[in-house]
């Protein structure tokens, strides 16, 4: 049997639904009529349908790992939904993405926010997913729509997206100084100031408490 090894420091677990312990009790209500904000460095901002921006490009069927930065990783998640890099192409036209965006900060209904680098969210494996594993997305884990950037840990990876803002610089977002700018699973860049083998050790034994923030 073909056992795939982990990135180092995580652990396997249940996707149990889960996020920085003051959004535990935030469960957006999805309207009808769902919309995206496309804003930030943009000569014309707008708003699309969710409905209508999936209907902008091909279907991706993905299937990936979720790794948590306080160290717990689900597995073999079925992600179906849109490559956020197929979006972007039409939509940065109509909108005017200003030459100088290099950052792209994504927005959830409950105010969560992450930035990713632009070049980082443009991978072939980043999707604006509205499925998973088969079924619709749920207020669980994310509805109406999430990003899913499996080569960062799960904190990059916004639930309830709302809003998308292109930015010229960095902007630390919800997790603040906790957050690393680029957040790769494979450089370990759980945070910033201290290498990611530190950052186990810390985050590692706050994981039971915000789990049962979550769970309560
Ligand atoms: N809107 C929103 N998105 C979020 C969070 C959050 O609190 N709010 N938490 C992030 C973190 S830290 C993790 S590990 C994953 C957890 O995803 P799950 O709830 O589907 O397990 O969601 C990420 N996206
Ligand atoms: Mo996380």
């Amino acid at each position: 049997m073909e056992v795939a090894v982990l990135p180092p420091g995580q652990v396997p677990a249940e996707l149990r639904r889960f996020g920085l312990p003051e959004f535990a009790r935030i469960r957006p209500l999805v309207g009808a009529r769902p919309t995206v904000t496309v804003t930030g460095a943009v000569r014309r901002p707008t708003q699309v349908a969710v409905a209508d921006l999936l209907d902008l490009a091909a279907r991706q069927e993905q299937c990936s790992d979720l790794h948590c930065v306080t160290t717990w990783s689900a597995r073999d998640l079925r992600w179906s939904g849109m490559r956020f890099r197929d979006v972007h192409e039409r939509v940065a036209g109509q909108v005017g993405v200003a030459g100088a965006a290099r950052w792209v900060t994504f927005a959830g209904l409950d105010g969560y926010r992450a930035c990713l680098r632009l070049d980082d969210a443009l991978a072939d494996d980043v999707l604006l997913a509205d499925s998973l594993d088969g079924r619709r997305l749920g207020a669980e884990h994310g509805a109406p729509l999430r990003l899913v950037a499996p080569g960062h840990y799960g904190y990059k990876s916004v639930k309830h997206l709302c809003a998308i803002e292109y930015r010229r610089t960095y902007d630390p977002g919800s997790a603040r100084w906790k957050a690393h700018p680029r957040g790769r699973v494979a450089h370990e860049e759980r945070s910033r100031y201290l290498p990611g083998w530190a950052w186990r050790r810390l985050w590692r034994p706050l994981l039971p408490a915000v789990r049962q923030r979550y769970d309560g």
